[in-house]
């Protein structure tokens, strides 16, 4: 199948090197995953930037958020030789029974005018606050629901990872929410527009014993509480998306229905994109999915970075029919892309 994807010829749009780091003794070790968003004329994105203290060559520093210690931050280190640790996944690692991250990511608002060149914030926007977020905050979803933005994004800690909210109308005050989807739970978007007099959001529940890492829906009166769950996207076996997927943002309205992107990954955590299209009344009916992926990570920076071969997009804006993705490449920079609706909506099968 060709390509669908027309990647931005200045890609990578922002790198690590572009952003400045948010305490000192950190780096930026990644700047990936933003959600996306229309404002004032503005294409906002909401970055997720990764940073750690440099590593040494004998030990592996992990920052920690935690209010007492200077800067907020707490760094553990971990002795490199210690036969207790595995770091063959240089996102995380395993350690006397507990899960640290090798990172810890805040989110930070970029503005542009031309939706290429992006004036990135100095300072982190949101930073992990509280127990349920001591390890940061990941890969955030903004919908525009009436008035307001809606950000759902990933609160990890020692607890796990579940989704929690943050309200904003002006990008400047921000409410918190707290927790809406306990772990294991992750890539929450709500829909833009109510269904039957309720809200609805994909979201994403784990199961280790059965394997499940698939798409789900449900529903909400108020934004907050969240019920009427329903499966609606399962991993298939032997193929590109096997092992788990996500949604990647808000769906868009299309004459045949709700047009959702989502990642889905392989055994090999090869990260690539593909579509689902939705029953406009009933979002539980799913009408088709991507039997190809609709993107590859085939581009040297998908391919090559922190964590190479993946393209995971968690946000896009919509004009006429093309839709604009910007997403995270090899979980090392930001890139943008676009594509056709018209073209996604006929490379789907059932
Ligand atoms: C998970 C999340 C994402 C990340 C991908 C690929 O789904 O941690 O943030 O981009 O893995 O590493």
């Amino acid at each position: 199948m060709p390509e669908l994807a027309q990647r931005f010829s200045s890609n990578p749009l922002i790198s690590p090197k572009d952003v400045r780091p948010s305490a000192p003794g950190l780096e930026v070790e990644c700047v990936l995953n933003p959600g996306v968003f229309r404002y004032n004329g503005q294409t906002g994105l909401v970055l997720r930037v990764a940073e750690r203290p440099p590593e040494t060559e004998r030990a592996i520093k992990v920052p920690v958020l935690n209010p007492a210690a200077p800067d907020g931050i707490e760094i553990l280190s971990f002795a490199k030789d210690d036969p207790e640790l595995d770091l063959s996944d240089p996102r995380l690692f395993s350690y006397q029974g507990r899960t640290y991250l090798t990172t810890v990511s805040h989110l930070r608002l970029a503005w542009s005018d031309n939706g290429t060149d992006f004036a990135i914030d100095e300072r982190a926007t949101l930073t992990g606050e509280g127990p349920l977020e001591s390890f940061g905050i990941e890969d955030c979803r903004v919908s525009a629901v009436a008035d307001e933005y809606v950000l759902t994004y990933a609160a990890v800690s020692p607890h796990g990872v579940g989704v929690n909210m943050i309200r904003t109308s002006d990008w400047k005050q921000f409410q918190r929410e707290g927790m809406i989807f306990a772990p294991e739970n992750k890539n929450t978007a709500v829909f833009e527009e109510t269904i039957g007099g309720r809200y609805w959001a994909f979201h994403r529940p784990s199961n280790v014993n059965f394997k499940g890492n698939h798409i789900w829906v449900a529903s909400s009166p108020d934004l907050t509480h969240w019920g009427g769950h329903a499966c609606i996207a399962m991993v298939r076996p032997g193929q590109w998306d096997e092992t788990r997927m996500g949604a990647a943002a808000a769906p868009v309205r299309t004459e045949h229905g709700w047009l959702a992107l989502y990642h889905g990954a392989d055994r090999h955590n090869r990260y690539c994109l593909g579509a689902l299209l939705l029953d406009y009344g009933d979002p539980t009916r799913v009408l088709a999915r991507s039997t190809d992926p609709i993107m590859e990570p085939t581009a040297s920076y998908e391919r090559e970075g922190f964590f190479g071969g993946v393209v995971f997009a968690n946000g896009h804006v919509l004009d006429g029919d093309t839709l604009t993705i910007y997403y995270g490449a090899a979980d090392t920079v930001v890139c943008g892309a676009s594509f056709s609706v018209r073209e996604i909506l006929a490379s789907l099968g059932r």
